[in-house]
């Protein structure tokens, strides 16, 4: 019988429950390498949007939950969070991008909206898919969202919002784009903000939704012919 041989089956591939642990521990202090170490092994052995969901969300996530229980500081939150900004630009440069492009989309969130981690996320993984994807942040104006859209030539507008407040903003940013570029345009809205109603999407005049990574891709998936 064979024992198992570490030189002939390479290291043993990370966990993502250990990725996790690691990768939080590594955000909390501030360790910006161990941060990026940890999420470039576990992208060598499970899929990338498990990574971004189980490692990088679920921290944040964590992280969040800490700073509302006043265990962290501000300070620590805001460290952690810029970190999680920089792994996901390191993770980028390793996605696969493919040639094709299977359509063009604008990903933004919506004005007064600060969290933008997570509609980073969907544009860099629609991109990976083949979208063409123009990435804008959060904090747009309105006016300047429609006229990038309009540049870009999208066919899909995804929206990020978070805080409850500012969903009347997402209500009147898709005004705003149905009324310059058409019934045509396809409009995805996502964020916490739609996680407590299921139907809120819907009201809010938009097309598709999704809760997560999966779901936010597969939206996308139902646009194409
Ligand atoms: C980092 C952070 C911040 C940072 C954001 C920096 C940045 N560059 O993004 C800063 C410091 C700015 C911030 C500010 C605030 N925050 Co904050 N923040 C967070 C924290 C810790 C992490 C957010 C994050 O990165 N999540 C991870 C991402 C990946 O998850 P996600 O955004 O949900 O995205 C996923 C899905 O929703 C979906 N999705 C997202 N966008 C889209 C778009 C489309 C089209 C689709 C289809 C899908 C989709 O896919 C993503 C991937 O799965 C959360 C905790 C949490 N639970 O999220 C609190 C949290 C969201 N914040 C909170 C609060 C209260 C605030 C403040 C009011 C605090 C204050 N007093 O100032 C302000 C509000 C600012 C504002 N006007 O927007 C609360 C919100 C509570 C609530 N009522 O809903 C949370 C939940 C913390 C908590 N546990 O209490 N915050």
């Amino acid at each position: 019988m064979k024992t198992p041989d570490h030189r002939e089956s390479g290291p043993v591939p990370i966990r993502l429950e250990r990725a996790f642990e690691l990768y939080l521990a590594a955000i909390l202090e501030g360790d910006r390498r161990t941060a990026v170490r940890v999420t470039e092994q576990a992208a060598r052995a499970h899929p990338i949007t498990s990574v971004y969901r189980q490692v990088v969300e679920a921290a944040q996530v964590e992280v969040g939950a800490r700073w509302a229980r006043n265990e962290i500081s501000i300070a620590r939150e805001h460290m952690a969070t810029a970190i999680s900004q920089y792994v996901l630009g390191t993770l980028y440069s390793h996605l696969p991008i493919p040639d094709r492009t299977l359509g063009r989309a604008v990903i933004t969130g919506v004005e007064g909206e600060r969290h933008q981690l997570g509609s980073h996320m969907v544009a860099d993984l629609l991109e990976a898919e083949g979208w063409s994807v123009r990435f804008l942040g959060t904090q747009m104006p309105h006016p300047d969202i429609v006229e990038v859209a309009r540049e870009h030539g999208a066919k899909a507008v995804g929206i990020s919002a978070t805080m409850m407040a500012n969903l009347d903003g997402v209500a009147g940013l898709i005004r705003d784009l149905r009324e310059t570029l058409g019934p045509e345009l396809r409009i995805v809205v996502g964020g916490r903000a739609f996680h407590a109603e299921a139907e809120l999407w819907r009201t809010l005049g938009a097309d598709a939704t999704g809760r997560n990574l999966d779901e936010a891709l597969e939206a996308f998936r139902t646009l194409l012919p």
